[in-house]
């Protein structure tokens, strides 16, 4: 057991947290990047990709909501320390149990959470929208499955990856970064018309149980396993799952915001997505944190473009 307590205060707390921010999120910069929040929230929209699922995935995409519903908050090891990040999560949490709102703490999921959501209507794609450091914009999608569920010694609770997608000073797409494993950072590039595209929407492959994006079959390591076919149609006719997050009956592209200034509560939370590690064991180290806590968040980013 860990000397510090496990506390279950999933749906209530956290998504009270969650509440707070729609009606502010009507101002035209709430995230303060000095980006319209408006074009943002259409850019992002307009250029999410398809995502080609393995077809015998076993670990499905889902949204924080749907995670945090099935998960308890577990404080941070160590003395009782001070507050570091005053996001509404955090403010909340730290009301209630101090050492939450600490990079030390963490989600411990429901085993039954791990495998993600059966219902496409949960799979949410997390938009990041800000200025590039060549005057552009670039548009992050980040996607959440539960568990990175590959070889034993690199598994993990909390799977966030991500994509990002370059636009130039008059909004044209000039390509996509594919974040994988360690190259994340934000990760290979593929110029637009190396991309595979539905309409103006960019495909890609999400290899089976490490959720590495790639960009076509021949793009991936011999180890990795994806759909073999990167065309939607053909893709589907074998048997794999697509996602296409803007689309009817999936869970559509959510802006986060900036991490000092977050339109969902959970981004400017700076634990970790989980308490399982490599082999099955308890860790405080393998599962990552968030998106806004992770190397890849501000990529190609000009000064003080995420705020
Ligand atoms: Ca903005
Ligand atoms: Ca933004």
């Amino acid at each position: 057991m860990p000397s510090h307590p496990s506390r279950r205060l999933p749906a209530a707390l956290l998504l009270a947290a969650l509440a707070v921010l729609p009606a502010a999120a009507r101002a035209a910069d709430l995230d303060r990047d000095g980006l319209d929040d408006a074009l943002e929230d259409a850019l992002l929209a307009r250029f999410a990709p398809v995502v080609v699922l393995a077809p015998d995935e076993r670990v499905r995409p889902a949204s924080a909501p749907w995670l945090l519903a099935r998960a308890a908050l577990e404080t941070a090891p160590g003395p009782p320390p001070r507050v570091l990040q005053a996001s509404a999560l955090g403010a909340l949490a730290a009301l209630l149990i101090p050492g939450t709102e600490e990079p030390g703490a963490r989600l411990r999921l429901d085993a039954a959470a791990q495998a993600g959501s059966p219902d496409p209507a949960d799979w949410t794609a997390y938009g990041h929208a800000y200025r590039a450091a060549d005057g552009g914009i670039l548009l992050q999608y980040w996607f959440l499955y539960p568990f990175n569920e590959a070889f034993w010694a690199f598994d993990h609770d909390g799977d966030w990856e991500h994509m990002t997608v370059r636009l130039d000073a008059a909004g044209r797409p000039l390509g996509a970064w594919l974040a994988r494993h360690a190259d994340a950072q934000p990760g290979p590039w593929f110029g637009w018309s190396a991309l595979r595209r539905e309409g103006e929407h960019p495909v890609v492959l999400s290899a089976r149980g490490t959720h590495a994006s790639y960009a076509s079959p021949d793009d991936a390591p011999r180890w990795e396993r994806l759909c073999p076919e990167a065309e939607p149609a053909r893709a589907a006719a074998a048997g794999c799952p697509l996602w296409r997050p803007g689309a009817p009956g999936f869970g559509g592209v959510v802006n986060m915001g900036e991490r000092g200034a977050a339109r969902v509560a959970f981004l400017a939370w700076p634990g970790r997505w989980g308490a399982t590690g490599a082999f099955g064991r308890d860790s405080r180290g393998a599962p990552p944190p968030g998106p806004a806590f992770q190397r890849g968040w501000c990529s190609e980013g000009a000064p003080g473009a995420c705020p």
